[in-house]
């Protein structure tokens, strides 16, 4: 069956579990506000997936602020973009639920994220973390999106959402989700972590050494770039010569994606060059992006009231848009609405 062509409608989100970093700018931030303007965009901060894991509340609110201001600090407008936070748009939860009772459990079983962040623990972990791909793939269907930039992390989720989408629409006869396309593109999809290039650069890694957080001052970013793990061999000429070079390909590619230019350009301009040349030349770079970023994160952090007027303005707008999917997808599961 052909689906309808549903209007182009981006949605992505980011969850408040710690302070941002070089990979959630790079890998979505950065390209969030490169796809404004492009066609109606929805970005929320996904609190209610933060506390999968847990989170203190005294923290929790504040650091729903903390993206928001990454998102704003970095161009995203408030005015041209949908900015709020998933909490206050209750459909979010509700249409959770649906995809709760149509998703299958082998199908969460084979869930790659689940294996990797429960570890030897799964038997310990909430129930909201085994099931959070499904209420994620409520806050894109809820938007009918049709494109979610994300970072190769999240590839499976959204393979899943189109799964889910597929389901329900075969299952209750209906052509009404649909089936979400993935943005996973440029040199900066899986930001490893600088001291194991195997890893992905997270908020909660164990150590602040292994990741650069959006807000470092200038000393930190020199200082974390300088410990980070590489190797004696000077830069070859061509990618193909970092195969087997995972955090000496994590550096070009940082980069790359931070000087909007390709990995292939990047290792072409340092070929020979050793770490003595290239890690001064990446810090620098980073700290001509990143500082403004971080200035204008800290200016609209001093206004938290301001930070929480855009998310309420942002979530009235959200649920114009979600209420409507919401109710239709009752109607359509056949719930009773007196
Ligand atoms: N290292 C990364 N490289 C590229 N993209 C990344 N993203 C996250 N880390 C990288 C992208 O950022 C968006 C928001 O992710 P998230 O914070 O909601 O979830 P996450 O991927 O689980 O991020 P973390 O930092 O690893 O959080 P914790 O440690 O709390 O679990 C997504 O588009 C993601 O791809």
């Amino acid at each position: 069956m052909t689906q309808t062509q549903f209007t182009p409608r981006v949605f992505s989100g980011i969850k408040p579990s710690g302070g941002l970093t070089l990979g959630n700018y790079l890998g979505a931030i950065k390209r969030f506000v490169g796809m404004q303007g492009q066609m109606e965009c929805v970005y929320c901060v996904v609190d209610l997936h933060a506390i999968t894991v847990w989170q203190d509340p005294r923290e929790l609110a504040n650091m729903t602020r903390e993206v928001a201001a990454g998102y704003l600090a970095a161009g995203l407008d408030p005015t041209q973009s949908i900015l709020f936070n998933q909490s206050q748009v209750s459909a979010h939860a509700e249409l959770g639920w649906i995809f709760n009772c149509v998703a299958r459990v082998g199908w969460m079983n084979r869930m790659t994220q689940f294996k990797d962040k429960a570890g030897a623990n799964a038997e310990k972990q909430s129930l909201g973390l085994y099931a959070y791909p499904s209420l994620m793939a409520a806050d894109i269907l809820l938007y009918h999106a049709t494109h979610v930039p994300v970072g190769d992390d999240q590839k499976q989720h959204v393979e899943l959402t189109r799964d889910i989408a597929a389901k329900f629409n075969h299952d209750f006869g209906v052509d009404f989700f649909p089936l979400t396309t993935p943005v996973i593109e440029g040199p900066a999809m899986r930001i490893m972590n600088l001291r194991d290039g195997t890893k992905k650069m997270s908020k909660s890694g164990d150590s602040d050494m292994e990741r650069i957080n959006m807000t470092d001052d200038a000393d930190k970013i020199a200082k974390k770039f300088k410990k980070a793990k590489t190797d004696p061999e000077p830069l070859p000429d061509t990618l193909d010569g970092l195969k087997d070079r995972p955090e000496a390909r994590n550096l070009i590619d940082i980069y790359a994606a931070l000087n909007d230019a390709t990995a292939e350009a990047t290792i072409a301009e340092y070929a020979g060059a050793g770490w003595g040349k290239f890690k001064p030349a990446l810090a620098d770079l980073a700290v001509a992006k990143l500082a403004p970023i971080a200035d204008e994160m800290a200016r609209l952090m001093a206004d938290p009231a301001e930070i929480d007027r855009i998310l309420g303005a942002g979530s009235e707008k959200a649920r114009e848009i979600a209420d409507p999917i919401l109710r239709q997808t009752y109607d359509i599961v056949g719930m009773l609405r007196s």
